[in-house]
């Protein structure tokens, strides 16, 4: 690959080696060689600081290694891990009085990944298909949008239009139908084509396809459509959800409250593997004992770790953080682009940002632009060739933003 490379320590080479040679060549990581986190830092083997731009796709938005979110992991971890669902425990009935009021919703059903509770979302919303809404069996349709991203399990990918991560991965999961995002006619057209719509399943962002924030009143229109038409809408805030735009979710910069929310990454700070799925009893109460679970889903740890996680979100006041801070850094960005033709276009909501390089998505310029940011001590990902996601923990401080407008500004000199 014809991509620049900074000159690397031996030490980092030798732990990239033995990924190379002992692990499934499933990423492409920048060749940057981390060992330690705390807030809005992280640090290589070589002891370099870089201001982490990514947040581990917005699972750290408290910060690397948050004190309360890790005490409250020992303490649990030194007390009870792992009972299963066989048995109840005393951290999950707590956990899920206070996530359920957080959120507002009747019930929470635990997972641990985005994908898992992604697959638990169209689990339940089939369900209620067929068993409330009396679709008959096996016909129900699920409306997903193009050029999304929510996870990757069999099912997911089935109505995925990424063909990298579909080829050679079928036969896939029939039930689907795909409509551009961001249109709401073609969701119109799709909730009236067939008496069998189940439900919408949406990201009120599309992260992966580089920050596409849909037009101003989208998800309230969606929404609306769906009460009509009878049918479930369903966000996906794995990655929106928890702070990240400035509000604690996207949907809620439209007043929306979703019929299923898909909660995971921050949920629990990126301390731990999180995920959950939110509904009122209506829709919840389809799932029966036997009918869906897993062995991690709601243990100990992950309960007392996601309590601590949403009680910082609420108390650091991140949502406020979030939009205040993120208008700082599109001003900033949208400054730097103006005398700067590499960056055509700045988008973003709160802390979940990027930029648009002067590129096309096959030229390698985002990655060693972000090779030029890892230079100069800030660490970013190009996604879809030619964005590069701007996304720091949302307990940055304003100075700091400036600091890294200071770098990118810098390093996009560097290619004038
Ligand atoms: C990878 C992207 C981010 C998600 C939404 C569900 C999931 C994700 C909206 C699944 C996960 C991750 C997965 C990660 C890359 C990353 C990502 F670039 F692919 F889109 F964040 F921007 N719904 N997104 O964004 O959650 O099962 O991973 O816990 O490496 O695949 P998961």
């Amino acid at each position: 690959m014809e991509q620049l490379h900074q000159a690397l320590s031996s030490k980092s080479e030798a732990f990239i080696e033995k990924e190379n040679k002992y692990g499934a060549h499933n990423y492409h990581p920048l060749p940057v060689v981390l060992e330690k986190g705390e807030g809005v830092y992280v640090w290589d083997v070589d002891g370099k600081k870089y201001y982490d731009f990514l947040s581990a796709y917005s699972a750290v938005n408290q910060g690397h290694c948050h004190p309360k979110i890790v005490g409250a992991m020992v303490k649990q971890a030194q007390t009870l891990t792992l009972t299963s669902r066989a048995f109840y425990n005393d951290q999950l009935g707590p956990y899920e009085e206070f996530v359920t009021e957080y959120f507002g919703f009747d019930k929470v059903l635990p997972m641990n990944t985005g994908a898992e509770a992604v697959e638990t979302a169209l689990k339940i919303c089939r369900k209620w298909a067929y068993e409330v809404k009396g679709i008959p069996e096996n016909q129900a349709q699920i409306i997903v949008c193009e050029n999304n991203f929510h996870g990757r399990t069999t099912t997911i990918i089935s109505f995925s239009n990424d063909e990298n991560a579909r080829k050679s991965f079928g036969p896939f999961t029939a039930g689907f139908i795909k409509i551009p995002y961001d249109d709401i006619e073609a969701l119109e057209n799709a909730l009236k084509s067939t008496n069998n719509i189940a439900g919408f399943l949406v990201e009120p962002i599309q992260g992966e396809a580089g920050v596409y924030v849909p037009a101003d009143g989208y998800l309230a229109k969606a929404k609306a459509l769906c009460e009509q038409y009878n049918a479930l809408f369903i966000a996906d805030e794995v990655q929106t959800g928890i702070a990240r735009t400035g509000k604690l979710l996207a949907v809620h910069h439209e007043n929306v409250q979703p019929d299923i929310l898909i909660l995971g990454k921050a949920i629990s700070g990126g301390v731990y593997p999180v995920s959950a799925v939110l509904a009122n009893n209506a829709v919840m109460n389809v799932i029966k004992p036997g009918q869906h679970g897993s062995t991690f889903g709601g243990n100990p740890v992950a309960a007392a770790v996601a309590i601590a996680a949403l009680e910082v979100v609420r108390d650091e006041n991140l949502s406020q953080n979030a939009a205040y801070l993120g208008v700082v850094l599109r001003t900033g960005l949208n400054e730097i682009a103006s005398r700067n033709p590499l960056i055509t276009l700045v988008r973003g909501k709160g802390l979940l940002n990027a930029i648009v390089i002067n590129c096309d998505e096959n030229s390698d310029l985002a990655w060693d632009i972000c090779m030029k940011f890892s230079e100069y001590g800030l660490l970013a990902k190009p996604t879809h060739g030619n964005k590069i996601r701007l996304a720091p923990p949302l307990v940055i401080t304003e100075t700091q933003i400036h600091e890294c407008l200071g770098i990118i500004e810098r390093a996009l000199n560097d290619f004038r």
